[in-house]
């Protein structure tokens, strides 16, 4: 029977949480990316090679590059976007020179994933990262005072927005900029004025503009990752719908479907992550794996909890809306089917027991994480004699 491949999230030898406390958690692949190297810059042969020997010092294999960063003039094609593209191929060549088989990366414009809390409060007294919309409209229409913003929320929003914000201080302001400006793991947080900046580039790309520019950039370096020998895997938009006036082009099934038909290499392929997808009621996650199937290449096990107005907290891992027993199912039979083992990593985890009292990455503590590890572990143990 093909096992999934236990990974873990390590942000390199910053991480509060390091490469003993992951043994302890039992998992014995590492997803990681070198966060020094700035965005757009290549990834040297040195530079990869030093980080694996320091994972592999430690007894794991270097599973997964998560992420090499997309430049923002590579999504919007203009400025010396043909350059970057070549520095992407070039970074793809040394990791797979390397041996590290799969690189995920993500094309949502301007910021990586968005919250408006990292500090959600559960029952049980611990923390989750929480997505609300009347908060998303109190930053994008009172902080960053984007032109237009109004536009994009309904009306029921912009009432309780307007509310919200008259009651909030200036230190719930400043948090709340904080939270959403977070951006991009190892990135320092800007201005707002440079948040305005970047959007600005967008102003005349469309949902259209923004899938060819994908399109255009996947046909490039999937050929570079198929005769090397990497797998690529694109992470889905998190949150799944447009936010901040930005198009979205990896959100739903059928963007899948457009950019894996039209770029038709066995290097293009899919990082599934049940969290971002779970967020939109859209989505129908275990009908998804069947049809992205052999494209899956890497997997994120994370659950959310949605409302009604579409806010969502990140859930226990086997406790939100996701039905993880039917989305595991699909999983190990897709492997059974293309005999591989697909690694997952546990994907965010709430900040719990003595992580209460840390500084940890947002969603990256030990200890919620080490929950949802041993969850989905136990999970697919139980599942492998049902499929
Ligand atoms: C969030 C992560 C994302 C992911 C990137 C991949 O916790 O899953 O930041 O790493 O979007 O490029």
């Amino acid at each position: 029977m093909y096992k999934m491949e236990q990974t873990w999230r390590w942000y390199g030898p910053d991480d509060p949480v390091s490469l003993q406390d992951i043994k302890q958690a039992g998992a014995t692949g590492i997803v990681t990316a070198l966060h020094h190297i700035p965005h757009g810059e290549i990834w040297t042969t040195d530079e990869i090679v030093k980080r694996k020997a320091e994972v592999e010092a430690a007894g794991f294999t270097w599973s997964v590059v998560e992420s090499i960063t997309v430049h923002e003039s590579i999504k919007t094609r203009t400025g010396n976007y043909k350059d970057y593209i070549e520095k992407y191929k070039t970074s793809i060549r040394n990791v797979a020179a390397a041996g590290i088989p799969v690189i995920t990366y993500n094309f949502m414009p301007v910021n990586d994933w968005t919250r408006t809390s990292l500090s959600y409060k559960m029952p049980d007294g611990s923390l989750a990262l929480y997505f609300n919309w009347v908060d998303l409209a109190v930053f994008d229409i009172y902080i960053l005072k984007r032109k237009g913003a109004e536009l994009s929320y309904p009306q029921n929003i912009l009432q309780q927005a307007e509310e919200r914000f008259k009651g909030y201080s200036e230190e719930q302001l400043d948090a709340l900029a904080d939270v959403v400006m977070a951006g991009i793991p190892g990135e320092k947080k800007g201005s707002t004025q440079e948040m305005l900046n970047k959007l600005e580039l967008y102003k005349d790309i469309d949902r259209n503009a923004l899938q060819e520019n994908l399109c255009f950039f996947q046909k490039e370096i999937s050929a570079a990752a198929e005769e090397s020998g990497v797998k690529l895997a694109i992470h889905p938009d998190d949150p799944p719908f447009p936010i901040l006036g930005l198009p979205r082009v990896v959100s739903a099934a059928e963007d899948f479907n457009y950019f894996l038909n039209k770029v038709d290499n066995s290097a293009n392929g899919v990082c599934f992550c049940t969290g971002s997808l779970g967020a939109s009621g859209k989505n129908d996650l275990p009908k998804m794996v069947q049809s992205i199937g052999e494209k899956i290449h890497f997997v994120h096990l994370r659950n959310v909890t949605k409302d009604e107005e579409g806010n969502f907290y990140e859930a226990d891992h086997l406790g939100g809306d996701n039905d993880m027993v039917a989305i595991v199912k699909e999983i190990l039979k897709l492997q059974q089917k293309f005999k591989k083992s697909l690694p997952f990593r546990p994907d965010h985890g709430h900040q719990m027991l003595d992580d209460l009292k840390k500084k940890t990455n947002p969603g990256y503590s030990a200890i919620g994480r080490l929950r949802g590890l041993a969850e989905m572990r136990g999970l697919e143990m139980g599942l492998l004699d049902s499929i």
